[in-house]
């Protein structure tokens, strides 16, 4: 079982975040954020995946929660991936959500690198939850993991069908990405990721 448990207590946030890579979706999320809890299922759900977070912010600063959540996910995925080994690496997905069509397409070489290109016509929060802390979260959580991740939002308005569907993306993105497909092998010609 490939999982991990990350957990950090700073002056601003206390973050406890465990996944388990191979175990179909399940876990709690409790961030405070009624919204981000709502994504994240998104996220856990179609990434086929167990996410369990217990967030509580000190400081009631969304910009500090929503990142380190974002950092400890990441730092999760990269420790529950371990060596990397056997993983298919590369995925590309583009989902639509109604008027929204994202496209996400992942590097799990261990190359952080990230472009989110994500910003809806139709309002520039959800819920409170504002899109560009959005974009910082998935940047937040694929540097950490060691992921290189160019999204683009192809088409669409509404600010929560965009968001939902790139974190449904993200997910399927993902699924893909760290499934096993050749057991053993390094994905890559150089020996190592
Ligand atoms: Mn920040």
């Amino acid at each position: 079982m490939r999982s991990f448990v990350a957990e950090r207590t700073t002056a601003e946030t206390s973050i406890r975040v465990e996944v388990r890579l191979d175990q179909e979706a399940g876990g709690a999320l409790q961030t405070g954020l009624p919204i981000f809890d709502h994504f994240l299922a998104q996220l856990s759900f179609h990434g086929g995946f167990y996410l369990d977070v217990e967030a509580r912010s000190f400081d009631a600063i969304r910009h500090h929660l929503v990142e380190d959540v974002g950092i400890a996910i990441g730092r999760s995925i990269d420790s529950a991936l371990g060596e990397r080994r056997g993983i298919a690496r590369y995925a590309t997905v583009t989902l639509p959500m109604d008027d929204a069509l994202v496209r996400v397409a992942l590097d799990l070489g261990g190359r952080p690198y990230a472009r989110i290109n994500l910003a809806p016509a139709d309002g520039d929060s959800i819920e409170g939850l504002e899109v560009a802390l959005v974009r910082h979260f998935f940047s937040s959580l694929v540097t950490t993991a060691r992921i290189c991740a160019h999204v683009d939002l192809l088409a669409g308005n509404d600010a929560h069908h965009c968001v939902e569907a790139a974190f449904k993306a993200f997910g399927r993105a993902y699924r893909a990405a760290w499934a096993l497909e050749n057991p053993g092998l390094l994905p890559s010609t150089k020996g190592v990721l």
